[in-house]
């Protein structure tokens, strides 16, 4: 294996990862050193934008309050290997604790704002994290109570770091200290775990995914590439910043690589969004398709200036091509569709490629180190053009879940192939055409349920005796989260109780059904697991939301 990782995480092959040194792919600059470079190189430019009070931190200052934090961060004892769940909302603050948590080797866990109690107890505790950071409160959630839950729940969390009023915990300003003791640490290798990012699609709880500096590093800066992004760009992180997406692909770490500037969006509505691109100029983002749906909505209405875009990024889930076509003529932009996922690999659309690729395909693999394979339920490979499983390993693709060794035997053939879970068929071209999925995940217009999760928690509900969790067919979302359930003698539940439930279990907003249909039994297949395929075709004209 290639070099101290973090326990738990799984590395390349050694001669593989050479394979990636030798290409000049992995350059083993530690993200935290490369803040350093990119500060002397583009020193009083600016990098970030908070996006409500207009404030503006250039790159010197980027540089030195990282450091500041880091060593805050140091004071507080907390150094290399320590795992902190990050859950911020998209600020400066999150770009500055950022590259604190790279220059000491200490990890972010990077979990969603919507998340609650179910979802960040869980990663917490996977990760044992030490620390969980979060903002005193956003979009009318109060991140502090949430907190008391966690340290309650999870002992290893010993400090909540705030951004704003910490109430009884530490205010991340206060977080600081004099850089000169960063002199004392050892240095970080850049192929040691930089983040933990959560797996939109897998059995059972979610799982992390460590993605290294070098991995993450390369990801960012061959994103950038593909996106011809130059210092005169200004991209907007409409997307909540610890998704993989708005994170790295370009997104802020490609971003800042190439000395353009960051503009931090509070929300992806059109109000908020298209006004930051109207006051900065904003020439790329990046959204999930009902967003980019949202938007062509609202700028077809809309005074505001949007004429500084150049490129509007789509990916998270199938973008269907009626909005292809419609969103260059009606934003004034090129397109770009994103197919990536946070175990690594990325394909997009090419810049120059003719617009029935960039309409109709999900893109082609970032890198030419990217290994690709299209199998069938044998494993074997499909013939050109055929529908198969998606099968992938490459620079910047795990090789193994974190801590998930019994689950990392299935999930990833023998010689290392990431299993994706997606139906795709390949194009001449190497273009990508996404047909479906075989992982048992609702992609709920880009935000992902794992069915089994959700099944688990809805079983806690008196009423409910056996539960399955489908996704059908919708316009705007893709797809609506269903829920089949058999109920129990104590009678079946309204929707309405469901979700009530299911929030006092504290579980993320975007995780409540849509739709609940009360079965006698449910269908199942010859070996008698429960059919979700039967439950679709049944259902497949049902979904409209409940009143
Ligand atoms: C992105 O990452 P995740 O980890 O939230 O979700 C990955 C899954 C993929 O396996 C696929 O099932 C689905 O989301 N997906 C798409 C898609 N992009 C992602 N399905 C159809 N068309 C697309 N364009 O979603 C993600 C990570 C980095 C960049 C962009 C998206």
């Amino acid at each position: 294996m290639s070099g101290p990782l973090l326990a738990g995480a799984v590395g390349w092959p050694e001669e593989v990862a050479a394979r990636y040194r030798a290409a000049g792919f992995w350059q083993a600059q530690p993200l935290g050193n490369l803040l350093r470079t990119w500060s002397e190189r583009f020193g009083e430019a600016t990098a970030v934008v908070s996006g409500p009070t207009g404030r503006r931190v250039s790159y010197r200052e980027l540089d030195r309050w990282a450091d500041e934090i880091a060593a805050g961060l140091l004071a507080r004892g907390l150094g290399a290997g320590d795992r902190l769940v990050v859950q911020l909302p998209n600020t400066a603050e999150f770009v500055a604790l950022l590259f604190a948590m790279f220059r000491i080797g200490a990890v972010p866990v990077l979990a969603l704002p919507a998340h609650r109690r179910t979802e960040i107890g869980h990663l917490a505790e996977v990760a044992e994290a030490v620390g969980y950071v979060i903002a005193d409160s956003y979009q009318g959630f109060d991140y502090r109570a949430l907190a008391r839950e966690v340290v309650q729940r999870v002992p290893s969390v010993r400090h909540v770091l705030v951004v704003g009023d910490p109430g009884p915990f530490v205010a991340l300003a206060d977080v600081s200290a004099d850089p000169a003791a960063l002199a004392g640490i050892e240095p970080i290798a850049a192929s040691c775990v930089a983040v933990l990012l959560i797996s939109g699609g897998t059995t059972g709880r979610p799982k992390l995914i460590a993605r290294t500096h070098d991995d993450y590093a390369y990801n960012a800066r061959a994103s950038a590439e593909v996106c011809g992004l130059t210092s005169a760009d200004r991209y907007l992180v409409a997307l909540p910043v610890e998704h993989n997406f708005p994170l790295a692909c370009p997104g802020v770490l490609g971003v800042l690589g190439t000395g353009a500037t960051v503009v931090m969006a509070p929300a992806a509505s059109p109000e908020v969004a298209f006004d930051l691109i109207e006051r900065e100029r904003i020439t790329v983002t990046a959204v999930v398709p009902p967003l980019a749906h949202l938007w062509v909505e609202a700028a077809a209405r809309s005074r505001h200036d949007l004429s500084s875009l150049r490129l509007l990024q789509v990916g998270g889930a199938k973008l269907n091509a009626g909005l292809a076509r419609q969103l260059p003529k009606v934003l004034g932009c090129a397109l770009q569709q994103v197919f990536g996922m946070a175990e690594g690999l990325l394909n997009f659309t090419r810049l120059d490629d003719p617009d029935e690729l960039v309409e109709t395909t999900q893109g082609r693999p970032l890198s030419p180190l990217d290994e690709v394979r299209i199998v069938d339920q044998s494993g074997r490979d499909v013939a050109p053009g055929q529908v198969g499983e998606l099968l992938t390993r490459g620079p910047y693709t795990l090789r193994g879940y974190y801590r998930a060794e019994r689950y990392n035997a299935t999930a990833f053939t023998p010689d290392g192939f990431f299993r994706s879970g997606d139906l795709v068929r390949s194009l001449p071209t190497g273009h990508l055409v996404v047909e479906g999925r075989v992982k048992d995940v609702v992609n709920r217009g880009g935000e992902k349920v794992p069915a089994a999760e959700l099944e688990e928690l809805l079983l806690t509900h008196p009423g409910v005796g056996q539960a399955a969790v489908i996704g059908l067919p919708d316009d705007q979302l893709g797809e609506l989260l269903c829920v089949a359930i058999v109920p129990t003698e104590a009678g079946p539940p309204r929707l309405k109780d469901l979700k009530t439930h299911l929030i006092r279990l504290g579980v993320a907003r975007f995780k409540l059904p849509d739709r609940l249909v009360v079965l006698d039994e449910l269908p199942l297949t010859a070996v008698g697991k429960i059919s979700k395929r039967d439950l679709v075709d049944r259902l497949g004209d049902q979904g409209r939301p409940n009143p």
